[in-house]
Protein backbone atom coordinates (compact mmCIF):
# COMPACT_ATOMS: atom_id res chain seq x y z
CA UNK A 1 0.00 0.00 0.00
CA UNK A 2 1.51 3.28 -0.95
CA UNK A 3 2.49 5.61 1.81
CA UNK A 4 -0.20 7.98 3.49
CA UNK A 5 -0.14 11.55 2.48
CA UNK A 6 -0.50 13.71 5.13
CA UNK A 7 -0.59 17.21 4.30
CA UNK A 8 -3.22 19.45 3.55
CA UNK A 9 -4.59 19.39 -0.09
CA UNK A 10 -7.28 21.59 -1.87
CA UNK A 11 -8.67 21.86 -4.64
CA UNK A 12 -11.77 23.66 -6.35
CA UNK A 13 -14.53 21.09 -6.80
CA UNK A 14 -16.79 22.42 -8.81
CA UNK A 15 -16.69 23.12 -12.34
CA UNK A 16 -14.74 25.79 -14.00
CA UNK A 17 -17.52 28.36 -15.21
CA UNK A 18 -20.09 31.06 -14.15
CA UNK A 19 -22.03 29.78 -11.73
CA UNK A 20 -24.27 30.41 -8.61
CA UNK A 21 -22.40 28.58 -6.28
CA UNK A 22 -18.58 27.10 -6.32
CA UNK A 23 -17.13 25.32 -3.63
CA UNK A 24 -13.36 25.06 -2.60
CA UNK A 25 -12.38 21.20 -0.71
CA UNK A 26 -9.74 20.78 1.91
CA UNK A 27 -8.72 17.98 3.21
CA UNK A 28 -5.75 17.20 5.60
CA UNK A 29 -4.96 17.66 8.88
CA UNK A 30 -4.63 21.53 8.77
CA UNK A 31 -7.91 21.76 7.48
CA UNK A 32 -9.56 23.92 10.46
CA UNK A 33 -6.57 25.39 11.62
CA UNK A 34 -6.72 27.17 7.78
CA UNK A 35 -10.80 27.52 8.21
CA UNK A 36 -10.30 29.62 11.01
CA UNK A 37 -7.39 31.60 9.72
CA UNK A 38 -9.57 32.18 6.37
CA UNK A 39 -13.06 33.09 8.54
CA UNK A 40 -12.04 33.87 12.24
CA UNK A 41 -14.63 31.45 13.47
CA UNK A 42 -14.02 27.91 14.75
CA UNK A 43 -16.44 25.59 12.95
CA UNK A 44 -18.15 22.93 14.77
CA UNK A 45 -18.50 19.45 12.73
CA UNK A 46 -21.18 19.70 10.52
CA UNK A 47 -22.81 22.67 10.78
CA UNK A 48 -23.22 25.29 8.08
CA UNK A 49 -21.13 28.42 9.06
CA UNK A 50 -22.10 31.83 7.61
CA UNK A 51 -19.65 33.79 7.14
CA UNK A 52 -16.21 36.43 5.55
CA UNK A 53 -13.69 34.62 3.87
CA UNK A 54 -10.94 37.13 3.84
CA UNK A 55 -7.44 37.53 2.77
CA UNK A 56 -3.63 37.88 3.85
CA UNK A 57 -5.05 41.69 5.17
CA UNK A 58 -8.55 41.07 6.31
CA UNK A 59 -9.94 42.16 2.95
CA UNK A 60 -13.21 40.13 2.17
CA UNK A 61 -12.78 38.40 -0.89
CA UNK A 62 -15.72 36.35 -0.68
CA UNK A 63 -19.02 35.74 1.74
CA UNK A 64 -20.28 32.10 2.04
CA UNK A 65 -21.27 29.23 3.99
CA UNK A 66 -18.61 27.10 5.31
CA UNK A 67 -18.72 23.23 6.42
CA UNK A 68 -16.53 20.73 8.68
CA UNK A 69 -15.99 17.53 9.03
CA UNK A 70 -14.32 15.83 11.73
CA UNK A 71 -12.18 12.73 10.36
CA UNK A 72 -12.75 9.99 9.84
CA UNK A 73 -16.16 10.92 9.91
CA UNK A 74 -15.66 12.54 6.60
CA UNK A 75 -15.49 11.46 3.11
CA UNK A 76 -11.92 11.10 2.61
CA UNK A 77 -11.67 9.64 6.79
CA UNK A 78 -9.71 13.33 7.20
CA UNK A 79 -10.69 16.26 8.81
CA UNK A 80 -12.35 18.23 5.82
CA UNK A 81 -13.67 21.79 5.41
CA UNK A 82 -15.68 22.70 2.40
CA UNK A 83 -16.21 26.37 1.12
CA UNK A 84 -19.10 27.44 -0.46
CA UNK A 85 -18.47 30.52 -2.40
CA UNK A 86 -20.31 32.48 -5.22
CA UNK A 87 -18.87 30.66 -8.68
CA UNK A 88 -17.13 33.38 -10.21
CA UNK A 89 -13.52 31.95 -11.83
CA UNK A 90 -11.88 35.09 -10.07
CA UNK A 91 -13.36 34.37 -7.05
CA UNK A 92 -13.06 30.50 -6.77
CA UNK A 93 -9.36 30.94 -8.08
CA UNK A 94 -8.39 33.41 -5.22
CA UNK A 95 -10.23 31.76 -2.05
CA UNK A 96 -8.22 28.51 -3.54
CA UNK A 97 -4.68 30.59 -3.71
CA UNK A 98 -5.68 31.89 -0.07
CA UNK A 99 -6.18 28.52 0.63
CA UNK A 100 -2.65 27.57 -0.94
CA UNK A 101 -1.42 30.39 1.24
CA UNK A 102 -2.25 28.91 4.47
CA UNK A 103 -0.69 26.00 4.18
CA UNK A 104 -2.46 23.56 2.01
CA UNK A 105 -1.36 22.14 -1.36
CA UNK A 106 -3.21 21.86 -4.97
CA UNK A 107 -4.77 18.46 -4.73
CA UNK A 108 -4.13 15.69 -7.62
CA UNK A 109 -6.71 14.84 -9.88
CA UNK A 110 -9.07 11.82 -7.69
CA UNK A 111 -6.42 12.75 -4.80
CA UNK A 112 -9.82 12.89 -2.27
CA UNK A 113 -11.21 9.72 -3.76
CA UNK A 114 -7.46 8.55 -3.56
CA UNK A 115 -7.64 9.69 0.17
CA UNK A 116 -10.96 8.19 0.98
CA UNK A 117 -9.47 4.75 -0.45
CA UNK A 118 -6.43 4.63 1.88
CA UNK A 119 -8.52 5.43 4.62
CA UNK A 120 -11.12 2.38 3.62
CA UNK A 121 -13.94 4.89 3.86
CA UNK A 122 -14.36 2.93 0.36
CA UNK A 123 -12.93 0.58 -1.99
CA UNK A 124 -11.37 0.65 -5.19
CA UNK A 125 -14.53 -0.10 -7.30
CA UNK A 126 -16.55 2.17 -5.23
CA UNK A 127 -13.93 5.60 -6.12
CA UNK A 128 -14.00 4.21 -9.53
CA UNK A 129 -17.94 4.35 -9.28
CA UNK A 130 -17.89 8.21 -8.59
CA UNK A 131 -15.91 8.77 -11.21
CA UNK A 132 -18.37 6.92 -13.77
CA UNK A 133 -21.58 8.55 -11.52
CA UNK A 134 -19.73 11.96 -13.00
CA UNK A 135 -19.51 11.24 -16.34
CA UNK A 136 -23.01 8.70 -16.24
CA UNK A 137 -24.92 10.18 -19.44
CA UNK A 138 -28.31 8.33 -19.29
CA UNK A 139 -30.36 7.45 -16.13
CA UNK A 140 -29.34 3.25 -16.52
CA UNK A 141 -25.91 4.69 -15.92
CA UNK A 142 -26.52 6.47 -13.14
CA UNK A 143 -28.42 3.74 -11.68
CA UNK A 144 -25.79 1.12 -11.88
CA UNK A 145 -23.20 3.64 -10.54
CA UNK A 146 -25.04 3.73 -7.66
CA UNK A 147 -25.06 0.07 -7.36
CA UNK A 148 -21.78 0.15 -6.88
CA UNK A 149 -20.79 3.20 -5.11
CA UNK A 150 -23.79 1.84 -2.78
CA UNK A 151 -21.73 -1.35 -2.25
CA UNK A 152 -23.21 -4.11 -4.73
CA UNK A 153 -20.59 -5.03 -6.46
CA UNK A 154 -17.79 -4.84 -3.84
CA UNK A 155 -20.40 -6.76 -1.76
CA UNK A 156 -20.54 -9.59 -4.59
CA UNK A 157 -17.07 -9.84 -5.17
CA UNK A 158 -16.35 -9.91 -1.65
CA UNK A 159 -18.33 -13.08 -1.00
CA UNK A 160 -16.62 -14.61 -3.91
CA UNK A 161 -13.23 -14.02 -2.26
CA UNK A 162 -14.88 -15.47 1.15
CA UNK A 163 -15.89 -18.56 -0.37
CA UNK A 164 -12.78 -19.37 -1.82
CA UNK A 165 -11.10 -19.00 1.14
CA UNK A 166 -13.12 -21.41 2.76
CA UNK A 167 -12.30 -23.88 -0.21
CA UNK A 168 -8.67 -23.38 0.00
CA UNK A 169 -8.56 -24.18 3.65
CA UNK A 170 -10.17 -27.64 2.42
CA UNK A 171 -7.73 -28.40 -0.10
CA UNK A 172 -4.60 -27.62 2.23
CA UNK A 173 -6.33 -29.85 4.76
CA UNK A 174 -6.35 -31.87 2.27
CA UNK A 175 -2.77 -31.85 1.22
CA UNK A 176 -1.77 -32.47 4.75
CA UNK A 177 -3.90 -35.92 4.98
CA UNK A 178 -2.90 -36.84 1.14
CA UNK A 179 -1.08 -40.06 2.48
CA UNK A 180 -4.49 -41.23 3.78
CA UNK A 181 -6.71 -43.34 1.71
CA UNK A 182 -10.08 -40.62 1.56
CA UNK A 183 -11.21 -38.51 -0.94
CA UNK A 184 -11.11 -34.99 1.14
CA UNK A 185 -12.30 -32.90 -1.59
CA UNK A 186 -15.49 -34.93 -2.13
CA UNK A 187 -15.79 -35.26 1.28
CA UNK A 188 -15.75 -31.55 2.40
CA UNK A 189 -17.89 -31.04 -0.89
CA UNK A 190 -14.88 -28.47 -2.61
CA UNK A 191 -16.06 -29.89 -5.72
CA UNK A 192 -20.00 -28.73 -5.86
CA UNK A 193 -18.93 -25.52 -3.70
CA UNK A 194 -16.24 -24.76 -6.82
CA UNK A 195 -19.51 -25.55 -9.03
CA UNK A 196 -21.55 -22.91 -7.23
CA UNK A 197 -18.51 -20.42 -6.84
CA UNK A 198 -18.14 -20.74 -10.57
CA UNK A 199 -22.02 -19.74 -11.27
CA UNK A 200 -22.51 -17.29 -8.83
CA UNK A 201 -19.19 -15.74 -10.85
CA UNK A 202 -20.79 -15.87 -13.65
CA UNK A 203 -23.84 -14.14 -12.84
CA UNK A 204 -21.52 -11.36 -11.28
CA UNK A 205 -19.87 -11.72 -14.83
CA UNK A 206 -23.42 -10.40 -16.52
CA UNK A 207 -24.13 -8.01 -14.67
CA UNK A 208 -20.58 -6.14 -15.03
CA UNK A 209 -21.12 -6.47 -18.64
CA UNK A 210 -24.57 -5.24 -18.77
CA UNK A 211 -22.78 -1.76 -16.72
CA UNK A 212 -19.83 -1.46 -18.62
CA UNK A 213 -22.45 -1.48 -21.49
CA UNK A 214 -24.37 1.17 -19.94
CA UNK A 215 -21.04 3.44 -19.44
CA UNK A 216 -19.37 2.72 -22.37
CA UNK A 217 -21.69 1.99 -24.99
CA UNK A 218 -22.50 -0.40 -27.52
CA UNK A 219 -20.44 -0.95 -30.77
CA UNK A 220 -23.17 -1.97 -33.38
CA UNK A 221 -21.63 -2.49 -36.46
CA UNK A 222 -23.19 -2.47 -40.21
CA UNK A 223 -22.01 -4.54 -42.57
CA UNK A 224 -22.99 -6.50 -45.74
CA UNK A 225 -22.38 -6.93 -49.23
CA UNK A 226 -22.47 -3.68 -51.37
CA UNK A 227 -25.09 -1.36 -51.98
CA UNK A 228 -27.24 -3.50 -49.40
CA UNK A 229 -28.10 0.15 -48.43
CA UNK A 230 -25.56 -0.46 -44.81
CA UNK A 231 -24.93 3.74 -45.47
CA UNK A 232 -29.04 4.40 -45.75
CA UNK A 233 -29.57 2.69 -42.93
CA UNK A 234 -27.07 4.85 -40.90
CA UNK A 235 -27.86 8.09 -42.08
CA UNK A 236 -31.47 6.59 -41.22
CA UNK A 237 -30.42 5.49 -37.78
CA UNK A 238 -28.63 8.75 -37.00
CA UNK A 239 -31.51 11.27 -38.49
CA UNK A 240 -28.39 12.52 -40.59
CA UNK A 241 -26.61 12.94 -43.56
CA UNK A 242 -22.93 11.44 -42.81
CA UNK A 243 -22.16 8.97 -45.21
CA UNK A 244 -22.68 9.15 -49.01
CA UNK A 245 -25.23 6.60 -50.74
CA UNK A 246 -24.82 5.72 -54.50
CA UNK A 247 -26.55 3.45 -56.30
CA UNK A 248 -22.66 2.91 -57.51
CA UNK A 249 -21.44 -0.58 -55.51
CA UNK A 250 -18.26 -0.18 -53.60
CA UNK A 251 -19.44 3.73 -52.00
CA UNK A 252 -17.99 3.50 -49.07
CA UNK A 253 -14.67 2.94 -48.52
CA UNK A 254 -13.44 3.70 -45.05
CA UNK A 255 -15.27 3.30 -41.25
CA UNK A 256 -17.93 5.62 -40.31
CA UNK A 257 -19.27 5.91 -36.63
CA UNK A 258 -21.62 8.14 -35.37
CA UNK A 259 -22.98 7.97 -31.70
CA UNK A 260 -26.83 7.74 -31.04
CA UNK A 261 -28.55 7.19 -28.06
CA UNK A 262 -31.18 4.19 -28.11
CA UNK A 263 -33.50 4.08 -24.81
CA UNK A 264 -31.00 5.69 -23.07
CA UNK A 265 -28.13 3.38 -23.71
CA UNK A 266 -25.23 5.12 -25.64
CA UNK A 267 -24.95 3.38 -29.31
CA UNK A 268 -21.65 3.82 -31.61
CA UNK A 269 -23.00 3.56 -35.28
CA UNK A 270 -20.17 1.68 -37.20
CA UNK A 271 -20.76 2.06 -41.35
CA UNK A 272 -18.35 -0.28 -43.30
CA UNK A 273 -17.09 -0.77 -46.63
CA UNK A 274 -19.41 -3.26 -49.15
CA UNK A 275 -17.79 -7.37 -48.43
CA UNK A 276 -16.47 -8.64 -51.89
CA UNK A 277 -13.25 -9.20 -53.09
CA UNK A 278 -11.77 -6.74 -54.76
CA UNK A 279 -8.65 -5.40 -57.05
CA UNK A 280 -8.96 -1.82 -56.15
CA UNK A 281 -5.96 -1.15 -53.32
CA UNK A 282 -8.34 1.52 -51.60
CA UNK A 283 -11.61 -1.07 -51.43
CA UNK A 284 -9.43 -3.94 -50.15
CA UNK A 285 -8.45 -1.89 -47.32
CA UNK A 286 -11.75 -0.55 -46.83
CA UNK A 287 -13.03 -4.31 -46.46
CA UNK A 288 -10.23 -4.72 -44.35
CA UNK A 289 -10.92 -2.41 -41.49
CA UNK A 290 -14.67 -3.57 -41.94
CA UNK A 291 -13.78 -6.95 -40.88
CA UNK A 292 -11.87 -5.40 -38.12
CA UNK A 293 -15.03 -3.87 -36.89
CA UNK A 294 -17.10 -6.82 -37.49
CA UNK A 295 -14.89 -8.86 -35.46
CA UNK A 296 -14.88 -6.19 -32.91
CA UNK A 297 -18.60 -5.52 -32.22
CA UNK A 298 -21.20 -6.20 -29.77
CA UNK A 299 -23.75 -6.58 -32.22
CA UNK A 300 -23.29 -6.61 -36.16
CA UNK A 301 -26.53 -6.01 -38.42
CA UNK A 302 -26.06 -7.63 -41.07
CA UNK A 303 -27.89 -5.84 -44.11
CA UNK A 304 -28.97 -8.17 -46.65
CA UNK A 305 -30.49 -6.51 -49.74
CA UNK A 306 -34.40 -8.47 -50.27
CA UNK A 307 -34.68 -7.19 -53.64
CA UNK A 308 -31.37 -8.52 -54.99
CA UNK A 309 -31.91 -12.14 -56.14
CA UNK A 310 -27.73 -12.56 -55.97
CA UNK A 311 -28.24 -11.76 -52.30
CA UNK A 312 -29.25 -14.69 -50.55
CA UNK A 313 -29.02 -14.98 -46.33
CA UNK A 314 -26.49 -17.75 -46.95
CA UNK A 315 -24.18 -16.54 -49.24
CA UNK A 316 -24.30 -12.77 -47.15
CA UNK A 317 -23.68 -14.99 -43.96
CA UNK A 318 -20.85 -17.02 -45.74
CA UNK A 319 -18.47 -13.60 -46.28
CA UNK A 320 -18.66 -14.21 -42.24
CA UNK A 321 -16.67 -16.84 -42.75
CA UNK A 322 -13.80 -15.11 -44.56
CA UNK A 323 -13.15 -13.66 -40.71
CA UNK A 324 -10.86 -16.61 -40.15
CA UNK A 325 -12.41 -17.53 -36.38
CA UNK A 326 -11.95 -20.20 -34.39
CA UNK A 327 -14.98 -21.84 -34.29
CA UNK A 328 -15.85 -21.07 -30.89
CA UNK A 329 -15.23 -17.34 -32.08
CA UNK A 330 -17.19 -17.47 -34.89
CA UNK A 331 -20.60 -19.26 -33.12
CA UNK A 332 -20.07 -16.04 -30.62
CA UNK A 333 -20.24 -13.38 -33.83
CA UNK A 334 -23.34 -15.72 -35.45
CA UNK A 335 -24.71 -14.98 -31.79
CA UNK A 336 -23.86 -11.09 -31.84
CA UNK A 337 -25.31 -10.97 -35.30
CA UNK A 338 -28.59 -10.10 -36.37
CA UNK A 339 -30.25 -9.73 -40.15
CA UNK A 340 -31.51 -6.82 -41.42
CA UNK A 341 -33.79 -7.33 -44.90
CA UNK A 342 -33.67 -4.18 -46.59
CA UNK A 343 -35.39 -2.37 -49.29
CA UNK A 344 -38.98 -4.08 -48.29
CA UNK A 345 -40.29 -0.95 -50.43
CA UNK A 346 -39.41 -2.40 -53.72
CA UNK A 347 -41.38 -5.62 -53.03
CA UNK A 348 -44.14 -3.33 -51.50
CA UNK A 349 -43.97 -5.30 -48.18
CA UNK A 350 -44.46 -3.86 -45.02
CA UNK A 351 -41.64 -3.66 -42.29
CA UNK A 352 -41.96 -7.02 -40.41
CA UNK A 353 -39.80 -9.34 -37.83
CA UNK A 354 -38.97 -12.09 -39.50
CA UNK A 355 -38.39 -16.10 -38.54
CA UNK A 356 -34.84 -16.51 -36.72
CA UNK A 357 -33.25 -17.93 -39.63
CA UNK A 358 -30.59 -21.19 -38.43
CA UNK A 359 -27.47 -20.82 -39.94
CA UNK A 360 -24.20 -23.00 -38.75
CA UNK A 361 -26.25 -23.83 -35.47
CA UNK A 362 -27.26 -20.45 -34.70
CA UNK A 363 -30.69 -19.23 -34.80
CA UNK A 364 -30.44 -15.25 -35.78
CA UNK A 365 -33.17 -12.99 -35.74
CA UNK A 366 -33.97 -10.70 -38.78
CA UNK A 367 -36.39 -7.93 -39.55
CA UNK A 368 -37.48 -6.40 -42.69
CA UNK A 369 -37.30 -2.78 -43.28
CA UNK A 370 -36.81 -0.06 -45.78
CA UNK A 371 -33.39 1.97 -45.06
CA UNK A 372 -34.95 4.15 -47.92
CA UNK A 373 -38.37 5.17 -46.82
CA UNK A 374 -37.75 4.88 -42.83
CA UNK A 375 -40.42 1.93 -42.40
CA UNK A 376 -39.50 -0.70 -39.76
CA UNK A 377 -37.08 1.47 -37.88
CA UNK A 378 -38.81 1.62 -34.85
CA UNK A 379 -39.25 -2.01 -35.08
CA UNK A 380 -35.20 -1.92 -35.66
CA UNK A 381 -34.78 0.68 -32.24
CA UNK A 382 -36.65 -1.80 -30.39
CA UNK A 383 -34.81 -4.97 -31.40
CA UNK A 384 -31.10 -3.20 -30.73
CA UNK A 385 -32.77 -1.84 -27.48
CA UNK A 386 -33.69 -5.69 -26.30
CA UNK A 387 -30.22 -6.43 -27.47
CA UNK A 388 -28.22 -3.76 -25.70
CA UNK A 389 -26.99 -6.52 -22.87
CA UNK A 390 -30.74 -6.86 -21.93
CA UNK A 391 -29.79 -3.37 -20.73
CA UNK A 392 -32.49 -0.99 -20.59
CA UNK A 393 -34.56 -3.42 -18.53
CA UNK A 394 -32.19 -4.98 -16.63
CA UNK A 395 -32.23 -4.91 -12.92
CA UNK A 396 -29.04 -5.02 -10.91
CA UNK A 397 -26.21 -3.98 -13.31
CA UNK A 398 -23.64 -2.04 -11.66
CA UNK A 399 -20.66 -0.09 -13.57
CA UNK A 400 -17.79 -1.78 -14.12
CA UNK A 401 -14.90 -1.27 -16.61
CA UNK A 402 -12.94 -3.25 -18.61
CA UNK A 403 -10.34 -4.27 -15.84
CA UNK A 404 -12.97 -5.31 -14.00
CA UNK A 405 -14.09 -7.87 -16.53
CA UNK A 406 -10.43 -8.75 -17.29
CA UNK A 407 -9.93 -9.51 -13.81
CA UNK A 408 -13.58 -11.74 -13.23
CA UNK A 409 -12.72 -13.65 -16.76
CA UNK A 410 -9.72 -14.82 -15.31
CA UNK A 411 -10.13 -15.12 -12.20
CA UNK A 412 -13.34 -17.46 -13.91
CA UNK A 413 -10.60 -19.25 -15.69
CA UNK A 414 -8.04 -19.58 -12.76
CA UNK A 415 -10.99 -21.64 -11.24
CA UNK A 416 -11.65 -23.92 -14.15
CA UNK A 417 -8.42 -24.56 -14.22
CA UNK A 418 -8.95 -26.02 -10.80
CA UNK A 419 -11.67 -28.06 -11.77
CA UNK A 420 -10.09 -29.66 -14.06
CA UNK A 421 -6.80 -30.55 -11.79
CA UNK A 422 -8.74 -31.93 -9.70
CA UNK A 423 -10.81 -34.37 -11.85
CA UNK A 424 -7.38 -35.32 -13.34
CA UNK A 425 -6.58 -36.13 -9.93
CA UNK A 426 -2.99 -33.42 -10.10
CA UNK A 427 -1.04 -32.09 -7.15
CA UNK A 428 -3.45 -30.58 -4.51
CA UNK A 429 -0.54 -27.70 -4.56
CA UNK A 430 -1.58 -27.10 -7.81
CA UNK A 431 -5.48 -26.64 -7.01
CA UNK A 432 -4.45 -24.54 -3.95
CA UNK A 433 -2.12 -22.42 -6.52
CA UNK A 434 -4.79 -21.69 -8.89
CA UNK A 435 -7.07 -21.02 -6.40
CA UNK A 436 -4.71 -18.68 -4.61
CA UNK A 437 -4.68 -16.85 -8.06
CA UNK A 438 -8.15 -17.01 -8.67
CA UNK A 439 -8.49 -14.95 -5.20
CA UNK A 440 -5.97 -12.51 -5.98
CA UNK A 441 -7.85 -11.49 -9.50
CA UNK A 442 -10.72 -11.04 -7.16
CA UNK A 443 -9.03 -9.19 -4.96
CA UNK A 444 -7.50 -6.38 -7.80
CA UNK A 445 -10.98 -5.54 -8.08
CA UNK A 446 -11.95 -3.76 -4.89
CA UNK A 447 -8.37 -2.91 -4.33
CA UNK A 448 -7.61 -5.03 -1.78
CA UNK A 449 -4.54 -6.68 -3.58
CA UNK A 450 -3.55 -3.70 -6.10
CA UNK A 451 -0.64 -2.65 -6.89
CA UNK A 452 0.73 0.92 -6.40
CA UNK A 453 1.25 1.60 -10.14
CA UNK A 454 -2.48 0.77 -10.85
CA UNK A 455 -3.99 2.88 -8.34
CA UNK A 456 -2.35 5.93 -9.61
CA UNK A 457 -3.39 5.16 -12.62
CA UNK A 458 -7.31 4.41 -11.74
CA UNK A 459 -7.15 7.85 -9.75
CA UNK A 460 -4.76 10.16 -12.12
CA UNK A 461 -7.73 9.60 -14.44
CA UNK A 462 -10.51 11.74 -12.34
CA UNK A 463 -11.10 15.10 -12.13
CA UNK A 464 -9.28 17.73 -9.59
CA UNK A 465 -11.66 18.18 -6.33
CA UNK A 466 -12.56 14.75 -6.74
N1 LIG B 1 -35.69 1.32 -52.75
C1 LIG B 1 -34.76 1.33 -51.81
N2 LIG B 1 -33.49 1.67 -52.14
C2 LIG B 1 -32.57 1.70 -51.16
C3 LIG B 1 -32.88 1.35 -49.83
N3 LIG B 1 -31.74 1.45 -49.10
C4 LIG B 1 -30.78 1.84 -49.95
N4 LIG B 1 -31.27 1.99 -51.19
C5 LIG B 1 -30.53 2.38 -52.38
O1 LIG B 1 -29.51 1.41 -52.61
C6 LIG B 1 -28.34 2.03 -53.13
C7 LIG B 1 -27.15 1.71 -52.25
O2 LIG B 1 -27.35 2.30 -50.98
P1 LIG B 1 -26.15 2.55 -49.97
O3 LIG B 1 -26.75 2.98 -48.68
O4 LIG B 1 -25.13 3.42 -50.57
O5 LIG B 1 -25.60 1.06 -49.86
P2 LIG B 1 -24.29 0.55 -49.13
O6 LIG B 1 -24.60 -0.78 -48.60
O7 LIG B 1 -23.78 1.56 -48.17
O8 LIG B 1 -23.29 0.40 -50.35
P3 LIG B 1 -21.68 0.38 -50.33
O9 LIG B 1 -21.21 1.54 -49.53
O10 LIG B 1 -21.36 0.52 -51.77
O11 LIG B 1 -21.26 -0.92 -49.79
C8 LIG B 1 -28.66 3.52 -53.20
O12 LIG B 1 -29.07 3.83 -54.50
C9 LIG B 1 -29.81 3.67 -52.22
O13 LIG B 1 -30.65 4.77 -52.53
C10 LIG B 1 -34.22 0.99 -49.51
O14 LIG B 1 -34.60 0.68 -48.39
N5 LIG B 1 -35.11 1.00 -50.56
MG1 LIG C 1 -22.04 2.53 -48.04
Amino acid sequence: MPQLDTDTICAIATSQGRSGVGIVRISGPEAMAIAIQLTGITPKPRYAHYGNFLDEDSEVIDQGIFLFFKGPHSFTGEDVVELQGHGGVYVLNALRDRVLGLGARLARPGEFSERAFMNNKIDLVQAEAIADLIDANSRQAVRSAMRTLQGEFSRQVNTLVERLTAIRVNVEAAIDFSDEDIDVLSDTGVRTELDRVLEDLHQTYRKAQQGAMLKEGMHVVIAGRPNAGKSSLMNALSGLELAIVTEIPGTTRDVLREQITVGGIPIHLIDTAGLRVSEDRVEQEGVRRAYQAIAQADRVLLVVDGSDTEQTVDNVLATLGDLDLNPEDYQHLLRRTSLIFNKCDLKNRAPALTNPVIYAGVALPGLSLSAKTGAGLELLTHHLQEFCGDGANEEGAFTARERHLEALRKAENLIKSAQQQISEHSLLELVAEDLRLAQGQLGSITGQFSSDDLLGEIFASFCVGK
